[in-house]
């Protein structure tokens, strides 16, 4: 068990590093790994990695958890955040395993919207339901060696339990360096935002996997973050307010207009969204104007993410 995510992040390669229980390379990728992983984070809101060492992309992870809640998707979207996303979409389009957005919103051909329907039961059917389940992998994919694009989450279950709410994660395959840590953060932002819209108490995030792996070219870098001192957080991690299917509507636009180069910062200081999204609006606009780092928006952050955000452009300058 592990309160903070950086805790959970640093043990689990060190696990991995060293005790691996197999040295394969499933598609032609080299890796070592464990199978039968599980793990449990008490405090979901520390889903960051404060670690110098890994310097997590802070604005990639807002976007693809925000990405999710749109219930698209497309390359478009991701590839702005992330380029070598590109590399994934067979179609130059989208992501169909990947975009778990689509899955989550508009499953299957009669685009059931999952998290309304989870929001639903929990709150007006049966609060104590075990069947609360998004699914994400689906045996129409083509899990053939061919499709470069298959979803590694098999699903996630929203469990309501003595006024709060737990979510437990499948996995078939986690990478530990590289996916784990954007797949927590996206997953617990959708716990918290489930959490929120029922109105109860963020509850432990349960991660469990069948395949747990480091691939073979992250090797060295996974080996020196475990060998780094553990960083102290020392601040206080953000904490979403009740949140609307339409405020989540008003971010992403927001976004596309950032996105269109049509806001200034007064504008996206002004936005009449929370100041949770407000600060998570700024990250994306400082993102649009790199590579200048606007004094006034930075001072404008929430401290945790000033401090990731200016670490991670540390990274690009060196
Ligand atoms: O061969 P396979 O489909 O498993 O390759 C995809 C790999 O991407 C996974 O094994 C895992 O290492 C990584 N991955 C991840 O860790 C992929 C996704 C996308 O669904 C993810 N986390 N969310």
């Amino acid at each position: 068990r592990y309160e903070t995510f950086d805790d959970m992040y640093r043990s689990t390669i060190a696990g991995v590093l060293s005790a691996p229980e197999f040295r394969n390379a499933p598609r032609g990728n080299a890796e070592i790994e464990v199978l039968g992983f599980s793990a449990v984070l008490h405090n979901p809101l520390a889903r960051m990695c404060l670690s110098p060492a890994r310097r997590q992309n802070i604005v990639f992870n807002y976007a693809e958890a925000l990405w999710y809640l749109s219930g698209r998707n497309d390359l478009a979207f991701i590839e702005r955040y992330a380029p070598r996303m590109k590399r994934y979409s067979a179609d130059g389009k989208t992501l169909p395993g990947t975009g778990y957005g689509r899955k989550l919103l508009a499953f299957g051909p009669d685009r059931i919207d999952q998290i309304e329907r989870v929001v639903d039961i929990l709150l007006n059917d049966d609060p104590d339901s075990k069947r609360a389940f998004l699914q994400i992998f689906d045996a129409n994919e083509d899990i053939y060696r061919r499709n470069i694009d298959v979803s590694c989450t098999l699903g996630l279950q929203l469990l309501l339990r003595d006024g709060a709410l737990h979510m437990v994660a499948f996995m078939r395959a986690n990478d530990a360096y590289i996916g784990f840590l954007s797949d927590v953060f996206s997953f617990t932002l959708i716990q918290e935002y489930i959490a929120r819209r029922l109105g109860v108490r963020v509850g432990r995030y349960y991660h469990h996997v069948g395949s747990i792996h480091i691939y073979e070219p992250d090797l060295e870098r996974a080996r020196a973050l475990v060998a780094e001192r553990p960083a102290t957080a020392g601040i206080g991690y953000p904490e979403m307010p009740a949140t609307s299917p339409e405020t989540i509507e008003d971010v992403l636009c927001a976004e596309g207009e950032i996105r269109k180069g049509n806001l200034d910062l007064d504008d996206v200081l002004r936005f009449s969204v929370p100041a949770y999204w407000r600060d998570i609006l700024v990250l994306f606009w400082l993102h649009s104007r790199r590579p200048e780092v606007n004094a006034r928006a930075l001072e404008a952050l929430h401290p945790l993410h000033r401090h990731l955000f200016t670490q991670r452009r540390m990274e690009a300058v060196n």
